[in-house]
């Protein structure tokens, strides 16, 4: 198959088995599952410490981006942009430059 073929399943079916693991919505990630799927799909340190399911409270404030208090289906594409971004700007090298103005909130953050 493919590798964009592989990615995106991945990421559908991700999203589906956690937003649909516990109560409440099928469709959302809750505080506890946003935990559960933090934990057990992000094991990278650098992703990690971009994402950190040791503090829910911020990581949940960080991807909740319309405050229902739950990960949507969008929220969580961002969450996975933003670490893609991540992991891209160590791969090229960028990593490590922080305030300049920019910070998490550029292209990936902007409503259609
Ligand atoms: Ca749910
Ligand atoms: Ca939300």
């Amino acid at each position: 198959m493919a590798r964009l073929d592989q990615v995106i399943p991945n990421i559908v079916d991700i999203f589906i088995q956690y937003a649909d693991d516990g109560e409440g919505k099928k469709c959302q990630l809750n505080k506890e599952e946003l935990q559960k799927m933090l934990e057990e799909q992000i094991q990278s340190p650098e992703l990690k410490d971009k994402v950190n399911a040791a503090d829910i409270e911020e990581a949940m404030q960080l991807l909740d981006k319309n405050h229902d208090g739950e990960v949507n289906f969008r929220e969580f594409c961002r969450c996975i942009c933003v670490l893609a971004k991540c992991y891209y700007q160590k791969k090229r090298g960028k990593g490590g430059k922080r305030g300049k103005g920019k910070d998490d909130k550029d292209d990936c953050d902007q409503e259609d």
